[in-house]
C-alpha cells in the first residue's frame, strides 16, 4: 500500500519536473528549426539559398533538385527563408 502511494507521488513529481535539462527557450526533440537548417545551408549568408546552396549534402540530389524548384515560387533560383520554410502556399481558393 504505502509503496504504491510512494511510487504515485514519485511518478507524480516526475512528470510535473520540467522535462528541458538547461532550459534556453531551446526546442529538444523537435527537428531542427527551418531557421537553422537555413542559415546552415546559407554558405555565403547573404539570406538566400542557391540551388547550389539548397542541394548541398543532400543524400537524394534529384529529389533535392525538385523539392528546390517547387520551394522557389517566384523561380528566380534562390530560397528566401519564408520559401525555404514553405509559406506563402495558400492552399485556400485558387
Ligand atoms: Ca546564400
Amino acid at each position: 500500500m504505502k509503496a504504491t502511494l510512494i511510487a504515485l507521488t514519485l511518478g507524480l513529481l516526475v512528470s510535473q519536473a520540467p522535462a528541458a535539462p538547461g532550459g534556453g527557450g531551446a526546442t529538444p526533440k523537435k527537428k531542427a528549426a527551418p531557421e537553422k537548417v537555413f542559415k546552415k545551408k546559407d554558405k555565403d549568408n547573404d539570406s538566400l539559398l542557391s540551388k547550389n546552396e539548397f542541394v548541398q549534402g543532400a543524400k537524394d540530389t534529384a529529389k533535392s533538385n525538385s523539392a528546390f524548384d517547387k520551394k522557389d515560387k517566384n523561380a528566380d533560383g534562390k530560397l528566401t527563408l519564408s520559401e525555404f520554410k514553405g509559406e506563402g502556399k495558400k492552399k485556400k481558393g485558387k
